[in-house]
């Protein structure tokens, strides 16, 4: 069996996530396409990064990201740092024939998305994009039911992402309120989430008509590079700096398809955690699904008899998509570690199988246009088109 060697860039809360993920592929993907060595991780200081190769089972750590380009036993990149810096690395290592798997938003403009899409391309190296929702099996079997017409045409939708871990003005401004560090705020953040999703489950977006809105305009400003997610927070004397990013964005969507939507996202929504939702109507039934109940997805058919029709739940389990990988018995509870290591198999198979990955760098990059004519729209306060990829 071959294994490929990886080399991590920004040993966080991703790098984390991506660890487990290595080391839980082939434990659940079994036989593996491939193994993984974890190779290098990659941080800002040689003591955080020596540290990580520790706490992440690393053969070692760097302080300088292009000693893992120019490896030339590294044969996959993983892009963990904030979003200013994914172009950089992915064109990098784009150009040394490494393949490439990188955190979401793409980019923090299109411009940038584009470059990283257009390397990748020109260097056929495999490349993803970490939306690791649409792995969730209850979202794989939303997309079953769809494409086998259980719910019919799609005829709307809506779509959340809300969270309350900025809620709090004392929570720090981290990198992710600073426009130059990570592009957006809320939208690229988390509403990306959504978007890949419902592109995924519906099809693509034609137009948008968007509002964006910012509530806590000034934060204490972090120390240390640590994103803690605003767990700790700055007090009232700490001096503050101003936030240049959305906190709340609504989009209205149309669909190629013809169907119509919302979505919305936000991190101040006090009480919600994860809610990411979306809710499908289509012209024989409906689906339903929310993230903090994440084993479950909720189906309504219309020629159900009148009087027993409505939502129910089916338990996702080894019935389902990538079910039987995971755990035996349904509901045992999938989590975010799951849907990161079926990210992983997806990618690594990918590699093995001469695949494209999905979603990959082209997604991200429609991601990209989306958001552009969202911001377009909250400034001419109109329907403005996205521009689709050439
Ligand atoms: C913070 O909003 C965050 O860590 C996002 O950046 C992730 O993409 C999401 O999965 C969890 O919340």
């Amino acid at each position: 069996m071959k294994t490929y060697n990886v080399g991590l860039i920004g040993a966080g809360f991703m790098a984390k996530a991506h660890s487990l993920a290595y080391a839980g592929m082939p434990m659940c993907f079994w036989p593996a396409p491939a193994l993984i060595n974890k190779k290098t991780i990659a941080d800002l200081t040689q003591e955080r990064a020596d540290e990580a190769a520790v706490q992440f089972a690393f053969e070692k750590g760097t302080d300088d990201w292009t000693t893992i380009i120019n490896d030339p036993d590294i044969d996959i990149v993983d892009i963990c740092t904030p979003n200013n810096v994914h172009a950089e690395i992915a064109v990098a290592a784009a150009k040394a024939g490494k393949h490439i798997i990188c955190e979401k938003p793409i980019a923090t403009t299109a411009e940038e998305a584009k470059t990283m899409y257009e390397a990748a391309s020109k260097a056929g190296v495999v490349n993803m994009l970490a939306f690791n929702y649409r792995m969730t099996p209850a979202v794989q079997l939303a997309k079953k039911y769809i494409e086998e017409g259980s719910i019919g045409d799609i005829l709307d939708f809506r779509g959340t992402y809300l969270q309350d871990w900025s809620a709090d003005p004392n929570s720090p401004l981290s990198w992710r309120f600073q426009k130059k560090v990570c592009g957006s705020g809320a939208f690229g953040d988390i509403g990306t989430h959504v978007v890949d999703m419902l592109r995924f489950l519906i099809g693509d977006f034609a137009e948008v008509n968007a509002r964006f809105a910012t509530y806590i305009d000034e934060r204490p400003i972090q120390t240390g590079a640590v994103d803690n997610l605003g767990t700790v927070k700055g007090g009232s004397n700490v001096p503050k700096a101003k936030v240049d990013v959305d906190d709340q964005c609504l989009l209205t969507l149309k669909c190629t398809n013809g169907a119509f939507g919302t979505i919305e996202a936000t991190r101040n929504a006090w009480g919600r955690n994860n809610f990411i939702t979306f809710e499908i109507h289509g012209t024989k039934g409906s689906l339903y699904f929310n993230y903090e109940r994440r084993d479950e997805l909720q189906v309504c058919f219309a020629d159900d008899p009148a009087d027993r029709r409505g939502f129910r739940t089916v338990y996702t389990g080894p019935a389902h998509p990538f079910g039987e990988n995971l755990w035996p018995i349904p509901a045992l509870g999938i989590g975010y570690t799951e849907t990161k290591i079926v990210e992983v198999y997806k990618f690594i198979d990918a590699i093995v199988n001469g695949k494209d990955a999905s979603p990959n760098f082209k997604d991200g990059y429609q991601i990209e246009l989306l958001g552009d004519a969202a911001f377009r729209s909250a400034e001419s306060g109109k329907w403005e088109q996205i521009a689709g990829i050439k």
